[in-house]
């Protein structure tokens, strides 16, 4: 199997949720840093049409879309599989990953984490209050919902994870270093003990955000 390249950057938790993908089934990959300001040069365009990350390359095809990614990934390397075999749990997967990006990421993650933890690394931000606490009420619905479908389980479908819980962890993993974590995690001990599950993963340890860094460097 011919390697994968994963155009991403250090601090992408869309990135990650790749990586650590591709790290479950232990497959050859390597990273290629998008240089900070080129998202919408035309060589980044070429493969990401809407110049974001991440895009996966592999023998010369390109997708984008994390969503589209996994699923090519966990199709192409099955074993071991990230998808539930009844169509009922698959789509309750799913359900979970459009929830991940309509409503945890787009105004939620987008806001709180942007201006709590990305910015400031990155661009030397100050948060912005009144944004975080306009989408605060968002993230409150979305974290009671996550903590209703993971209930007593210990990964969101079944036994075992799934692509959910890998495009999950990296957003609400965000969410854990943030003031805002007082008030969406401390109601859900479901959803803490999750993620302390998830980030006891092996792929998860080896995709923090100082780890894919140190990916950078070495490209
Ligand atoms: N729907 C996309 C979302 C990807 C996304 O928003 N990536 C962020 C980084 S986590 C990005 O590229 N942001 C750059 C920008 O918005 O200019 C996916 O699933 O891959």
């Amino acid at each position: 199997m011919s390697e994968f390249i994963v155009h991403s950057i250090p601090g992408s938790p869309y990135g990650r949720a790749v990586l650590a993908t591709l790290e479950e089934k232990g497959a050859d990959y390597r990273l290629a840093p998008v240089a900070p300001g080129t998202f919408r040069a035309p060589a980044h365009l070429a493969r990401h049409p809407f110049g974001r990350v991440p895009v996966l390359e592999h023998d010369g095809f390109l997708v984008y879309e994390t969503q589209a990614i996994l699923r090519y990934l966990d199709r192409i390397l099955p074993s071991p599989a990230f998808t539930a075999a009844d169509p009922k749990a698959a789509a309750k997967m799913d359900q979970l990953m459009g929830v991940n990006d309509w409503y945890l990421f787009q105004g939620v993650s987008s806001v709180i984490t942007f201006q709590r933890v990305v910015g400031p690394r990155l661009m030397g931000l100050t948060p912005d209050e009144a944004a975080i606490a306009e989408a605060l009420p968002r993230a409150v619905t979305v974290f009671d919902e996550l903590a209703r479908q993971l209930g007593d389980g210990p990964f969101f479908v079944g036994e075992t994870p799934t692509l959910a819980d890998l495009m999950l962890a990296p957003q609400v993993e965000f969410f854990s270093l943030t003031p805002e974590w007082e008030t969406l995690g401390s109601p859900h001990p479901n959803i803490v003990a999750w993620l302390a599950r998830m980030e006891t993963r092996p792929s998860l340890q080896a995709t923090t955000w100082d780890k894919v860094a140190e990916m950078a460097s070495a490209a």
